[in-house]
């Protein structure tokens, strides 16, 4: 590889700076290397795993089977390692990702404790400069976030939130020693994927526990086991093509999906589908029908069955009304669940309808809602994140003549293949907005988008450009197409964090690309014709 471009000034120089040590960051760092380029990541945490070093909280597991939630770029690595469950705790995925740090000897390479506070270019020299909170600069010709989607947490600004006497978490931000709510109070605040993992846990061991719900989510139950070994043999003895099928699913990941429509079926096979997904469990629940995400008459017999089966589950028939969802299934984030509607059978368990009359204030004792008063120990937020674009935008990201992310996203994110964004070259976000990231299995995404940025880092280098940077016309055309492709679904149709809805005064944008097949065909064709839609410079 030859030299990347000169250095503009004194500061420490890299080839790349990498934001972030999750499984993209790693990955990146490790191809880098490879190209025998100087890469350098620097971390906010103070160890590996992204959002498996953060979300520690009870019941973490990833809804994604473990068999496909792992890195595939090195076949040794993946016949080598042994997942014990169908779907992996985050402590099990947290000791993965650490064991893949230290089989390629990534740390030495890794600044932990570190949070980068801005990241400049300085056109004059076609370089970043990043700084860390620590006052560290840096110099490199590249600068890749690989800052995660689901990273940056969201914590709603109640009247009174700091007035609380008891205990607080959030669950993106559990303390390493774990918390014991042992004979306590425990008050639960949102319903999503993180509350649902978290407190059939709580519910175990508090005296009492209030879930605050605003809106009721579909859950599937993860009918978690350990994995049989002669199911590890029969994917191990192909892992390649085992990998290679689930990539040309639309989700990137193996949902068996059917074509058929549910409307076509009679309705005794179409409960027999369902019933058939609901007891192998999972998110597979969603490839039942091809026309589930398309069609709202489709989905509303997804929805009856669920709904269905929620009310036979919990006992008290006003309750299981109040956790029954009326949005369209899979809209917002199927959650995958180990015991949470049964949960509410329990005598220590309460639910708090927050939807029509919200949280007024978060008081010293806990939680005031419609003039009552709930008193609590511990209160945790499971409130969700700041997604995909809040981890960017806390960093002052500052692009050709000072313009900032922030106002380059003013309403909303726009990029050129959620890979870059136009005033920003030599910039790079892995699974950015405009990419299929959440709506994928994040590993293949995240590995197809670190080969796409380290093959175009190379091409730069190795024909002596200084720069590369998405064009507007290519920009604005993905973006209509990125929300073409959304509107002929049923997601943009109800209040989700993939629209910032969740954060309050966010832009209503859908965000995530849809369809991981055709998404890499477009990546490989770009490059095929020599970078379509960028602009090189020397
Ligand atoms: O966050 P969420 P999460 N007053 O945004 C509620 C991934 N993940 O951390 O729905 C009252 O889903 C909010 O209510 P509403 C996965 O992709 C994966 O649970 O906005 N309530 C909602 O109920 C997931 O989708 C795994 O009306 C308020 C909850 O807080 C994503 O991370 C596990 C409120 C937030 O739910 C996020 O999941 C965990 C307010 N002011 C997470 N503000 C697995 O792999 C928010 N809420 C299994």
């Amino acid at each position: 590889m030859p030299a990347m471009s000169e250095q503009s000034s004194d500061l420490p120089t890299l080839d790349v700076a990498i934001v972030g040590a999750g499984f993209g960051g790693l990955y990146m760092l490790h191809k880098l290397r490879q190209l025998g380029l100087r890469a350098r990541i620097f971390e906010a945490g103070g160890g590996v795993g992204g959002t498996w070093y953060w979300n520690r909280y009870p019941g973490a597991r990833c809804d994604v089977v473990s068999m496909e939630y792992s890195y595939q770029f090195s076949d040794e690595l993946q016949q080598e390692w042994e997942w014990s469950e169908r779907y992996a705790t985050q402590p099990e995925i947290l000791r993965y990702v650490n064991h893949v740090a230290d089989r390629f000897d990534l740390r030495k390479d890794i600044e932990f404790n570190t949070r980068v506070s801005s990241a400049v270019f300085d056109e004059a020299a076609g370089r970043w400069t990043v700084t860390t909170g620590q006052g560290q600069r840096v110099s490199a010709q590249f600068c890749v976030m690989a800052t995660g989607c689901l990273s940056s947490t969201n914590l709603p600004d109640f009247p009174g939130l700091d007035s609380f006497r008891g205990e607080r978490y959030h669950t993106g931000q559990w303390p390493h020693e774990g918390v014991d709510f042992t004979g306590k109070r425990v008050g639960v605040i949102g319903t999503g994927s993180s509350a649902i993992q978290s407190v059939p846990i709580i519910a175990q061991q508090a005296a009492q526990l209030t879930v605050f719900q605003r809106t009721a989510s579909y859950t599937i139950p993860a009918h978690n086991s350990a994995i049989a070994p002669a199911e590890v043999q029969a994917i191990k003895a192909d892992y390649r093509g085992f990998r290679e099928r689930n990539k040309q699913q639309p989700f990137g990941v193996d949902f068996r999906s059917s074509k058929a429509s549910a409307l076509e079926v009679s309705v005794e096979e179409r409960e027999r589908e369902y019933e058939d997904r609901w007891q192998r469990g999972g998110l597979a629940f969603l490839g039942a029908f091809g026309d589930l995400l398309f069609n709202r008459e489709a989905n509303a017999t997804a929805a009856d069955f669920i709904r269905r089966k929620i009310a036979s589950i919990v006992r008290d028939p006003a309750l299981a009304a109040k956790l029954a969802p009326t949005q369209i299934v899979g809209c917002k984030r199927l959650c995958v669940d180990t015991g949470y509607y049964d949960t509410f059978n329990r005598p220590n368990v309460a639910l708090v309808d927050v939807g029509e009359t919200p949280i007024e204030a978060i008081t010293p004792a806990g939680v005031k809602v419609g003039g009552q008063e709930y008193a609590f120990d511990c209160l945790v937020f499971a409130t969700g994140f700041d997604a995909m674009t809040g981890a960017l935008l806390k960093i002052d990201v500052r692009g050709r003549a000072g313009l900032t992310l922030q106002q380059k996203w003013a309403e909303g994110p726009r990029t050129y293949l959620g890979l870059q964004t136009v005033g920003f070259p030599n910039l790079f976000t892995i699974t950015g907005p405009g990419s299929p990231s959440v709506l994928t299995n994040m590993l293949p995404s995240i590995e197809q988008h670190v080969e796409w940025i380290a093959d175009c880092i190379h091409y730069v280098g190795s024909r002596g450009l200084r720069t590369i940077e998405a064009t507007q016309p290519a920009e604005d055309a993905w973006v209509e197409h990125v929300n073409g492709v959304a509107n002929q679904t049923l997601y943009p149709g109800c209040n989700s964090w993939y629209l910032g809805a969740n954060v309050p005064g966010k832009p209503r944008v859908f965000m995530p690309y849809i369809g991981f097949p055709p998404y890499v065909q477009k990546c490989n064709e770009v490059v095929a014709k020599g970078y379509e839609g960028f602009r090189l410079a020397s």
